[in-house]
Order: C-alpha cells, then structure tokens, then sequence
C-alpha cells in the first residue's frame, strides 16, 4: 500500500498489527484516506499507545524534510521555552529563512503582553547569533495568533512557499495545522512522539509539511512514566507559590527533585516556584530529606508514581550548588522554574543527572505577598 496515514504520517499497511501505520485490511480497501489504527485510537478515544522509535529517528526525518523547504516555522513552547528552545532544535535554523511561534501562551500566569513576549524571545534568539524573519505570538488553544502566521507567509512569499513546521514534541505542531485549516486532520495527543512522520498540507500557494517532534536533551518528564509525565507537563493553569525560607529548609517538589537553602544573609530570601498543578510541594528540614524520601515518596511526594519510582530513583543523582539573583530564574528542564524576588537565593539543588536547568533573566516577575506560604 503507497498510502500515508493523515493523522501522524506513518506509511500504512495491514501486514503487522503491532508497527507504525498498521490499518485492517478492510479499512485500507474501503477507505480513500483511511487513518492508521494508533490515529484512530487517539482520536476517538483518546487512547495513548507508545511508539518506540528512537531519537535519531525523528530527527533524520526533519534534517531530510528541511532540505528542500523555502522557510522553516519554528514552533516553541512558552512553557518548556528552555527545552524547546534546545540548541540541537537551533542548529536546523542556519543558513535558512525562518519564522519562529510561541505557543501556549494561554499558559503563562498573570498578565503578559504579546509584545513583551516578542521582545523576550527576540533577546534570546540574538543572543543565539539568530534572526527570524518575524516572531509570532501563538494559542492553538485560543486560536490566537493563527491567521497572523498564515499572512506574515504571504507577507514574505508573496508567490509561495514550501514551509516546513518544526520543534521539539509536544510544542503544538500539529494542532496549528488543525487550526490554520479549521479541521481535525492531524492527530494531536498530550503525549509526546504523536507525529511519527512528515505530513504534507497544502493551503493556496503554500504547503506546510507538519514534521515529527525532536526529543531534545535533558527533560526531566522524559524520566518518568506516561501517567506522570502528563502531571508534570503543564496543560492548563500553572501553580505558583511564594516562600521565604531561612537557611536549611528543604522544599520537595514532587519527590522529582528538591533543593535546600545554603545561607541566609540579613533577611530570608523570597523566591515564587512554577510548577504543574499536579506537582505537590513539600517543605521540611535538612534533616528529615532520606527519611521523607523512604516514606513518603509515590504518595504524599508525587510525581514519580508508586510505579515508576524505582525506575525514576534508579537514576543517578547529582547535588549542585546554585546561586540566582534577585530577578533570575532557575529554570529545571521539563519540570519548572523559579524566580527569586528578594535574593541572592543560594541552594544546593538535588536531581538526576542528566536533567539539565538553565538560570536566565526573569520572564515572569514574582508577584503579590498574599499567596506567600
Ligand atoms: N495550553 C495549551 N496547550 C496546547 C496548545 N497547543 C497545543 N497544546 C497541547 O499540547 C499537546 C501537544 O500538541 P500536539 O499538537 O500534538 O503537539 P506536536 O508538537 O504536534 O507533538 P508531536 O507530534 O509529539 O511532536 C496537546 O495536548 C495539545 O492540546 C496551546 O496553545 N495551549
Ligand atoms: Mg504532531
């Protein structure tokens, strides 16, 4: 069968009921654009089934599919901006013309003017050494910023253009492609790894082709299972709590990682902490950490799950120290962030080894006293 399926890409087949792209033998024959039996799954009833193709994989499909495009949409995730903002992900960008979308800016707590998003997205790409052709700010959700993409390509493919949709999982590639055609076409799922190959759409003069997520490095939502990773992943309002805390208080986060204030000077340092809502903090003392660990951990500490916790605490950890600046935020891959109100905030931060974390300027400034804790 030469056909692909329209939902995630996969060239279908009705040989082998457990590969990519598997679809009964009927449904092939009598079906002009029969979706594959995952697609069709996800779709209807929102299933989730794991595809376990590797890294590489994914990213040779987007190096191959980029080589012949006239302009790259770079879509990232305001949420995991770090992860997203992966510099593997960045290299694709040389020597290309490139627009770059930040989306899921209905996430972001208090209020945040597109511009000012814009403006902050524009200082990290220059200190990237990168220009786009233009910034978009972006709701798939809201159907925000959808149309606007669509004129800025007009705007500069007056003739056309054969544009390709790029970005780490899960940023939201395939539900812009839902919304710049207002229909369902493309599988979209909470779980990462939902496009598994390139999907070609034309509209007027232009096709975009909605590639396969790059995994980029260092999440620490790749650590654990699907369950806990959807409670890490923020999908609606973020939690943000305010804490002023003295020298050797500890604050679990989930039982994924912890940190413990090192030194307090004059006053206590204040710092505000954004994390999935389903993500529970813990405060306690220095030296309750192993004993809270053994007891505690998969339940009143989670994520991890009971589950996944042997996995997860099978992985090697590292404890290192950190100092953030008054409106510095520390940025913890695929799990959150923290802005110090009133600093400098030293702490040593405990978590597995390969979870990277990024201390940056501010991008949301800590707010009122009242939520303070
Ligand atoms: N809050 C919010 N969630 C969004 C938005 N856009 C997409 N999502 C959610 O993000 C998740 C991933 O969306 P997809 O469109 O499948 O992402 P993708 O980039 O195509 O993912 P892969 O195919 O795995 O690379 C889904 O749960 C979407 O509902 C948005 O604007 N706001
Ligand atoms: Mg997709």
């Amino acid at each position: 069968m030469n056909k692909k399926c329209t939902g995630c890409g996969a060239w279908l087949q009705y040989d082998y009921p457990k590969e990519i792209g598997y679809v009964p033998e009927k449904v092939a024959i009598e079906q002009s654009q029969p979706l594959c039996q995952r697609c069709f799954k996800i779709k209807n009833y929102g299933s989730y089934i794991p595809v376990n193709l590797d890294k590489e994989f994914y990213k040779n499909e987007v190096i191959n599919v980029i080589k012949d495009m006239d302009a790259i949409l770079l879509i990232l995730d305001i949420i995991e901006f770090e992860s997203s903002f992966d510099k593997e992900i960045l290299s694709l960008l040389k020597n290309k013309k490139f627009i770059i979308a930040v989306n899921k800016i209905d996430l972001i707590p208090g209020n945040k003017h597109a511009s000012e998003v814009s403006d902050w997205i524009k200082m990290r790409l220059f200190k990237e050494g990168l220009e786009a052709l233009d910034i978009a700010v972006l709701s798939t959700h809201k159907n925000y910023g959808v149309n606007g993409i669509f004129r800025k390509f007009k705007h500069f493919f007056p003739n056309g253009a054969k544009i390709a949709i790029i970005g780490a999982t899960n940023v939201g590639k395939s539900s812009l492609i839902n919304k710049l055609f207002n229909d369902n076409r493309a599988t979209i799922s909470k779980y990462p790894g939902t496009t598994l190959k390139t999907v070609k759409h034309t509209k007027e003069k232009f096709v975009f082709f909605d590639t396969p997520g790059i995994i980029p490095k260092g999440r620490l939502s790749d650590l654990v299972c699907e369950k806990c990773n959807l409670d890490i992943v923020p999908s609606n309002e973020i939690s943000r709590k305010t804490f002023k805390f003295g020298k050797d208080r500890v604050l679990f986060l989930g039982g994924l990682a912890y940190f413990r204030i090192l030194k307090e000077f004059d006053v206590k340092p204040i710092f505000s902490v954004y994390l999935s809502k389903n993500v529970i903090f813990h405060e306690t003392n220095k030296d309750k950490i192993d004993s809270i660990i053994e007891k505690h951990s998969g339940n009143m500490l989670t994520p991890p799950c009971n589950d996944c916790k042997t996995d997860y605490y099978n992985n090697k950890f590292k404890s290192e120290i950190i100092e953030i600046e008054d409106k510095e935020e520390l940025v913890i891959k695929g799990l959150g962030w923290l802005t110090v109100k009133r600093g400098p905030l030293i702490i040593e931060l405990t978590i597995p080894e390969s979870v990277e974390y990024v201390i940056r300027e501010a991008f949301i400034e800590p707010k009122r006293p009242e939520d303070m804790f």
